[in-house]
């Protein structure tokens, strides 16, 4: 039987670009430019989408499914155009009408920014979340924040990072639209005041606070094949018309003009941060801002075709991303007890059923706490809704543990409560104000379980449960690497587009002789790809036929992109002493973004391009390696990357990465992971077979033993192991810079002389022997070439666990009970 496939009209999508091309632009095609007929065929892509847009709703406003609203500050949702014409089904149409128009597909989709509304994995998550939510038909809202500035772009200048701004919206984004009817006004600041209403009651209310409109934007999120879109509702502020305020403020000139400050402040930039909170005054306000305006939306959504609100979270869910939009839990206690005059009692059932908090970290820098006084300050009304959920929660403990035996209740309280040293903790209110917390992998919610959040399990294990992380397999092997999708669908069909546990039947062809050439002939030409992207944009020639050793993703002393350079410096003295040893050539690939001010990632940014300088340049080398820093990493060179990936490097020390989601999209591409058992690496290993892929280093127990007992003395392996000494001295010796001094604080990092408590914290010269080891059973094997190609079509076969469909089924069965929507 045949597919049914959506309908997408070829001829009417081409006269539709020569129409956009006139109406915008005034011109023909010949005229236009690249972006002016990139913006005229996204018009008219739009078009066929606004279709499927308005029959999704349509059904849904019939059907009255649950919704789940997908919180999070953090959307990167890579490029729209390709993603959305393969959603649509309509690829090969487009491309075809385009040549017909004498344009290449791929100069058009080159033409759009890369909309960088998010740092790395969490915000990636997001994005293939929606992704999959739409194709697998529920309804669901991404509710986030329309920043100016996304994630910066980055430009290496003489080796350093420097941040450019990221002007994504400079040329419009055609697949936006602006909804002024759905605007909403969100209140910082001023204070509360009690009244008695008209039936006695105690109320509460804001005033002389600064008003800000919230106006939304909607993106189209598609559903592949099924004609469902979703969408991404991200806000913007603008002031409130002009001198507007409060009554109390009438006439307060600087008032006013503060408010209009706030609002061109808002949304003006990402902060771009990974794993780590800066603890700004106006990251406070963005969460407050996207959270105020998303609950009062979902909340008059539901009024208006419902009448008990009591009900609310039968047809609504919130699921927080990472603590940051938290305060959606006080928001929704003060609108269903302020708008609503629910008793607390009630609003606190309501909020506690609808709200579920996702974990994605367990570094501490990364634990979100704001000031008391700050936190009171801008939010009067919020800060005392959670000053009485902590009074309440605190209560609850003390009536749960006192006169148990060998309980310390204060000790259960201190490391609880949501309130304590005058601060907000927003893990705990998210704990206590929802009825879900997950993990991101299984390693790292049993980490959760059995020490981050220990006191909480064991007073609620009701709450935790694991959600491991999946990627959308549309994006990352149908868009990115068309030549092994449509080699994957001639030997299995193409079912695993929207079924990836079917790439199992991959197994079948893993000692077919073949297959396994045509497999690698692929991935030589995605090597070719790369390599030809890597010459335009570092000018540095690689080899495609060397092996393709790549780290990929932000750069955080925990991801340990240092241990892998110190291995490279350690191959480069390895060769230049034994010229003569056989090694086959490998090409280092690293690309990672820096947080702007995160001094040791930027120092270590430079020492990766210091290290490439010498060694690409050393005659005696001839190439044998190679070391490429490509520039700006993000999305949509991502995709470039992953294709022609032979080696994944997933060396995080073990307990700190939650999972990864990098290391699935190389297993999907076919390369083979080097990893310590961290994050969801474990269960990466645990489908592919140990024998392939290459473990080494602590495992998460020895690590977190050690730092149990105030870490371990890196002195002891710089004086006994040659090899370390060697490369370490090198940092401060001058072969890869004048200024001796340079590295010397990464050098100071791993060998704290000072305060040896201090010293190498993420154990990389502890695991830097067995580092080496895995490197050259890698090496080893490659040589192989019918073991290397086994092992490789072995990983594509076994990531079927690793789809984002996946990972949203088990939320929806488990956490959010949605309802399917029918169309037609
Ligand atoms: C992850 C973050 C993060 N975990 C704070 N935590 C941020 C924390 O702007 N901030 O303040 C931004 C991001 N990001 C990542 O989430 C984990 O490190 C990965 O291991 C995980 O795969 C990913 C998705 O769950």
């Amino acid at each position: 039987m045949k597919k049914k496939t959506l309908p997408f009209d070829k001829d009417l999508f081409k006269r539709s670009v020569l129409y956009n091309v006139k109406t915008l632009y005034r011109k023909t095609m010949e005229e236009a430019t690249p972006q002016e007929m990139y913006q005229a065929a996204a018009y008219a892509i739009k078009d066929a989408i606004v279709d499927h847009w308005m029959t999704t709703q349509k059904a849904a406003a019939e059907q009255d499914p649950k919704i789940v609203y997908y919180m999070s500050m953090e959307f990167l949702m890579g490029r729209a155009f390709g993603n959305n014409i393969i959603n649509l089904q309509a690829y090969k149409a487009v491309k075809d009408a385009l040549e017909e128009l004498d344009i290449d597909v791929n100069v058009l989709e080159d033409q759009e920014p890369d909309p960088a509304l998010g740092n790395g994995g969490l915000g990636r998550l997001a994005a293939c979340f929606l992704d999959s939510l739409s194709t697998l038909g529920y309804m669901a809202y991404g509710c986030g924040i329309r920043y100016k500035y996304g994630m910066f772009r980055q430009k290496i200048q003489d080796g350093y990072q420097v941040e450019v701004p990221d002007a994504w919206l400079e040329n419009g984004n055609p697949f936006e639209l602006r909804r002024n009817e759905y605007a909403k006004e969100v209140k910082f600041g001023g204070y509360v005041t009690m009244y008695t209403d008209d039936m006695g009651r105690t109320m509460f209310k804001q005033e002389g606070y600064q008003v800000v409109k919230a106006v939304p934007y909607d993106l189209p999120v598609i559903g592949y094949g099924n004609g469902v879109v979703n969408t991404l509702r991200i806000w913007d502020a603008e002031p409130i018309q002009c001198f507007q305020l409060d009554s109390f403020d009438k006439g307060d000139y600087q008032k006013a003009v503060e408010q209009e400050n706030l609002a061109s402040q808002l949304c003006e930039v990402l902060y771009p941060n990974d794993n780590h909170i800066a603890g700004k005054e106006l990251r406070l306000k963005q969460q407050y801002f996207f959270i105020s305006a998303s609950v009062q939306t979902a909340v008059q959504k539901y009024m208006q075709n419902h009448d008990d609100l009591r009900k609310f979270y039968e047809k609504a869910v919130f699921q927080l991303n990472d603590t940051h939009p938290t305060v959606a839990v006080a928001e929704l206690m003060r609108v269903l007890m302020d708008d609503y005059q629910f008793s607390w009692d009630d609003a606190w059932d309501v909020t506690t059923k609808t709200c579920c908090y996702t974990n994605h970290t367990i570094m501490a820098e990364a634990l979100e706490k704001w000031p008391v006084d700050l936190f009171q300050r801008l939010l009067p009304r919020i800060y005392q809704i959670v000053d009485e959920i902590n009074r309440r929660f605190v209560d609850q403990i003390m009536r749960k543990y006192t006169g148990s035996a060998g309980i310390d209740v204060q000790a259960k309280i201190r490391s609880m409560a949501i309130l304590y040293d005058n601060q907000v903790k927003m893990a705990h209110l998210a704990i206590v104000g929802g009825h879900s917390v997950n993990g991101v992998a299984k390693l790292h919610t049993e980490i959760l379980e059995k020490r981050e959040l220990k006191d909480f399990y064991e007073m609620m294990p009701e709450k935790f449960n694991n959600k491991t992380n999946g990627i959308t397999q549309r994006r990352f092997l149908l868009h990115a690497n068309p030549l092994l999708a449509e080699w994957v669908t001639n030997k299995i069909g193409d079912g695993w587009i929207t079924d990836l546990s079917q790439m199992d039947k991959l197994k079948a062809f893993a000692n077919d002789k073949k297959a396994q050439n045509e497999f690698m002939e692929i991935k030589f030409k995605n090597k070719e790809r790369l390599a030809k992207y890597i010459l335009e944009h570092n000018g540095v020639k690689v080899d495609p036929k060397s092996i393709f050793d790549v780290q990929v993703k932000r750069l955080h002393e925990y991801k340990r992109q240092l241990l892998n350079i110190l291995q490279v410096i350690h191959k480069y003295n390895d060769i230049k002493t034994h010229p003569s040893k056989d090694f086959y050539p490998k090409t280092y690939i690293f690309g990672a973004k820096a947080a702007a001010g995160y001094l040791t990632a930027k120092l270590t940014i430079k020492l990766i391009n210091s290290v490439a300088d010498v060694i690409n340049n050393d005659p005696d080398i001839g190439g044998k390696i190679k070391v490429v820093f490509i520039e700006d990493y993000r999305v949509s060179n991502a995709e470039l990357i992953f294709a022609a990936a032979d080696v994944s490097e997933q060396i995080s020390t073990a307990s700190k990465e939650a999972s990864g989601t990098g290391n699935m999209k190389m297993m999907l591409n076919g390369a083979v992971t080097l990893g310590t058992l961290d994050g969801a690496n474990v269960e990466i290993v645990n489908e592919v077979g140990e024998e392939n892929a290459f473990i080494f280093g602590l495992t998460s127990q020895e690590v977190m033993e050690y730092e149990k007992n105030g870490g371990y003395n890196p002195m002891d392996i710089y004086n006994s192991d040659p090899n370390v000494k060697k490369v370490l001295d090198m940092l401060v010796d001058g072969t890869f810079s004048e200024d001796k001094e340079l590295f010397r604080p990464l050098y100071n990092c791993l060998l704290n002389t000072i305060n040896s408590s201090k010293a190498d914290q993420y154990f990389i010269l502890k695991d830097f022997e067995s580092y080496l080891e895995a490197q050259k059973r890698i090496s080893d094997a490659y040589q192989d070439k019918k073991r290397w190609a086994k092992m490789a079509l072995l990983n594509t076969a076994s990531c079927g666990k690793f789809s984002s469909d996946r990972t949203i089924k088990e939320y929806v069965d488990e956490v959010w009970h949605l309802d399917k929507v029918e169309l037609q």
